[in-house]
């Protein structure tokens, strides 16, 4: 959350942000960026004042398109409803959860993801790769974060399994609540620069931003005995002026992390499964018995593994078919937009 009046580049904005904005009117408009998003509602800062603004059915000025946290809005100045989403320079999203089928921002303009994930049983490799997926097809940086380092003496193992994900990818090992601890990660909170932190319920997103930040108020989730799972605490999504001049994004409330035309993502994550289909000779092939399959030969030489030659086939599959049914939804979708309206001022 925003406390204090800010300038424009305290809050993230960047040229290529201005340069959209000075293509326009600036008698008529002015910046804003998305600084919360909870339950059909938007906070937007100008830096000078913070807007709440409500997503309505009906109301005056529309968007084409859901604004996120981290969005740079263009406000109509008199009316003060938003008008345009400026161009991102990256944007994270997946399927939304539930029965609907359409696209859900998660994150917008974010320079550096955290994945975020703890040594105990949460740690999952086939979930990482998830993230990583969403991370390469956004062409953001990205850091494995793992949490909670103090309770077990296994870090060094988890840290270890994780190495063989992505070769470029840097992992730290952390205990959230220790600020020396975290101190290896402010490397990455340059000023202007906005870091997200993405990962299940309970691995210690809050925690962290709070020891980052030397501070206490943002609620964590007690841990529920036996299970390791975090209760869910709240699905506000909330962007945060860190004392380094950094911004972060705390996204919480993400429990399934579904995958939408993430093709280029995913070969990147896993470029050793993709060079060995490469040298299969069957254009067709399903790479489960065909005699001469380059995938069961790699498989065989222990160039690729079981686990993520299973895990890329199934994230291939899923991305395919949500990039289809979203296609579809919009086909036969004509326009009807949401509707943002302004509620109150401070
Ligand atoms: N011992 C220890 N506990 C942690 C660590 N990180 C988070 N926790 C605890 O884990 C619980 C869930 O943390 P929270 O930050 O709410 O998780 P979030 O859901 O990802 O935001 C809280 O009780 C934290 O105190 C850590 O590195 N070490
Ligand atoms: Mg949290
Ligand atoms: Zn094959």
């Amino acid at each position: 959350m925003i406390q204090k009046h800010h300038s424009l580049n305290e809050l993230g904005w960047k040229e290529c942000f201005k340069e959209q904005f000075e293509a326009e009117d600036g008698a008529k408009y002015l910046p804003a960026r998305v600084t919360m998003t909870h339950k059909g509602h938007l906070v937007v800062s100008t830096g000078e004042s913070e807007l709440l603004l409500k997503i309505a059915g009906k109301g005056i000025g529309s968007l084409n398109e859901q604004p996120t946290v981290g969005d740079w809005l263009l406000m109509d100045r008199e009316t003060m409803v938003p008008v345009k989403i400026l161009d991102r320079t990256s944007l994270l999203q997946r399927m939304a959860p539930g029965q609907e089928v359409k696209l859900q921002p998660i994150a917008a303009n974010i320079d550096t993801l955290f994945i975020v994930s703890s040594c105990n049983t949460e740690f999952n490799l086939n979930r990482i790769e998830r993230y990583i997926c969403l991370a390469l097809e956004a062409a953001v940086n990205f850091v494995l974060v793992l949490t909670k380092e103090d309770l077990t003496e296994e870090a060094r193992q988890y840290r270890e399994q994780a190495e063989h994900l992505y070769e470029s990818m840097p992992i730290v090992t952390i205990n959230g609540k220790n600020p020396e601890s975290v101190e290896c990660l402010h490397k990455w909170f340059r000023p202007g620069e906005t870091v997200a932190l993405l990962g299940s319920s309970g691995v210690g997103k809050t925690t962290l931003l709070n020891t980052i930040n030397g501070t206490e108020k943002e609620k964590t989730g007690a841990i529920r005995q036996g299970d390791d799972k975090g209760r869910h605490t709240t699905t506000t999504r909330s962007l945060h002026v860190m004392k380094s001049g950094a911004l972060l994004i705390d996204v919480p409330g993400i429990r399934e992390l579904q995958l939408h035309d993430c093709h280029a993502g995913i070969d990147r994550a896993f470029s050793e499964i993709v060079e060995a289909e490469e040298m299969c000779r069957f254009s067709d092939c399903s790479h489960e018995q065909e005699p001469g399959c380059g995938v069961l030969e790699a498989l065989e030489k222990g160039s690729i593994t079981r686990r993520r030659l299973d895990n890329y086939l199934k994230l291939k599959e899923e991305a395919e078919k949500n990039t289809e049914e979203i296609a579809e939804r919009a086909k036969r979708n004509t326009g009807k937009k949401k509707k943002y309206v302004r509620k109150w001022k401070k």
